[in-house]
């Protein structure tokens, strides 16, 4: 069990290195399945030399909050939020989102008094419902994975260090939630998509209570949840849907609330064969095909990719994907410094 857990911790940080890494090629195109098939066969193929795809935002902010963990167990967001800021002057050249930096300046010249306060401030005080705090948090539900509340409440404070807004805050939640369920998963089982998403939809009940004021739709990520459902009972009725159908319904932009359930869609989706995308590995279908669908690529392939590495585990990482991505060697490093500052968990898979 001890060596499971482990293997689940390495295959849910390696998920968003890879999908982050191999997607980001692809962010802002519209996409092609043809394309990024032709591109996982080059890659995923023994003694290939081809130069090593770099990482971006998603997977250094990632970097920070699972650094954060293991220097300080018992969770220091003031000490997050320098990590992010240092990070970021470092090498600012990561492809962060637009705004977002805007929030790192004031926490520095603030010298990091309020460190909410620079986030709440952004969009003329709404705060971002940008992805940002969903893309990074997959090692908050590992540390977590024994105390539901402590993961919720970590999410939160993590996510509110640059995303204020309720969306992005909840996308957040949803993503961290969607890891810890699949955390549970015995590694060779497959996960019946009918159920898995009753239980999101009931979590986010939970979440979904105050008013959002600037919304029709009080409960925006049980919507979307419910059309995942609806998708995947559809396809299990033997129709196909299209790329195209999935992006208009779903989305596939940097908004949180058209991003994070396209990437449980995709890896739920990915679980069984897809048409047009020629491999057995489960893992690499679900990244794969969370490129295909284009747009923001790197993130929703990255939060897809730490779904299902975490349930299939690193065994389900083949080694040619990851001699194309830098930092493979690192994350496995922290992947086990986070195992070891664990809590012991009880933790059934
Ligand atoms: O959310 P964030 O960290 O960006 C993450 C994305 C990922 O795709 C990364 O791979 C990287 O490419 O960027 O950064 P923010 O700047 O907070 O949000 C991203 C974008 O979402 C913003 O630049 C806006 O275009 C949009 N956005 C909003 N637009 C209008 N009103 C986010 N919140 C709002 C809003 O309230
Ligand atoms: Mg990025
Ligand atoms: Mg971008
Ligand atoms: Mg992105």
């Amino acid at each position: 069990l001890d060596g499971l857990l482990k293997g689940k911790f390495r295959g849910c940080m390696l998920g968003t290195l890879l999908g982050d890494c191999l997607g980001a090629p692809f962010e802002g195109e519209p996409g092609s399945k043809v394309v990024v098939q032709k591109f996982f066969e080059k890659i995923d193929a023994p003694y290939k030399k081809s130069p090593q795809k770099t990482y971006t935002d998603d997977t250094a902010m990632m970097k920070s909050i699972a650094k954060c963990l293991i220097d300080k167990p018992s969770m220091d967001f003031k000490y997050l939020a320098n990590l992010f800021v240092k990070e970021y002057y470092n090498e600012p050249r990561r492809g962060y989102g637009e705004n977002v930096v805007q929030v790192f300046h004031k926490l520095r010249s603030s010298k990091f008094e309020d460190i909410y306060k620079p986030a709440r401030e952004q969009f003329h005080g709404t705060g971002s419902y940008g992805n940002g705090g969903a893309m990074r948090v997959a090692p908050i539900p590992l540390f977590f994975n024994n105390n539901y509340e402590a993961m919720i409440e970590a999410a939160t404070q993590t996510t509110r260090i640059t995303h204020t807004h309720s969306i992005g805050v909840n996308g957040a939640l949803l993503q961290a939630i969607a890891i810890h369920q699949s955390l549970m998963l015995e590694p060779n089982e497959k996960v019946d998509h009918q159920i898995y998403t009753k239980k999101l939809i009931e979590k986010m009940k939970a979440i979904e209570t105050d008013d959002i004021h600037d919304l029709h739709d009080h409960t925006p990520y049980q919507t979307q949840l419910k059309k995942v459902s609806e998708l995947l009972k559809l396809e299990s009725s033997k129709k196909e849907v299209t790329e195209d159908e999935v992006v208009a319904l779903l989305g596939n932009s940097i908004a949180a609330l058209h991003s994070v359930p396209t990437g449980i869609y995709c890896y739920l989706k990915a679980q069984n064969e897809i048409s047009g995308i020629n491999t057995d590995n489960p893992f690499r279908r679900t990244i794969q095909y969370a490129i295909s669908l284009g747009g923001d690529t790197d993130t929703i392939a990255a939060m897809a990719g730490s779904i299902a590495g975490a349930h299939y585990g690193e065994e389900c990482i083949g080694e040619n994907l990851m001699k194309h991505c830098e930092f493979v060697d690192e994350i496995i490093e922290m992947a086990d410094e986070l195992y070891k500052v664990t809590p012991k968990s009880i933790i059934k898979c």
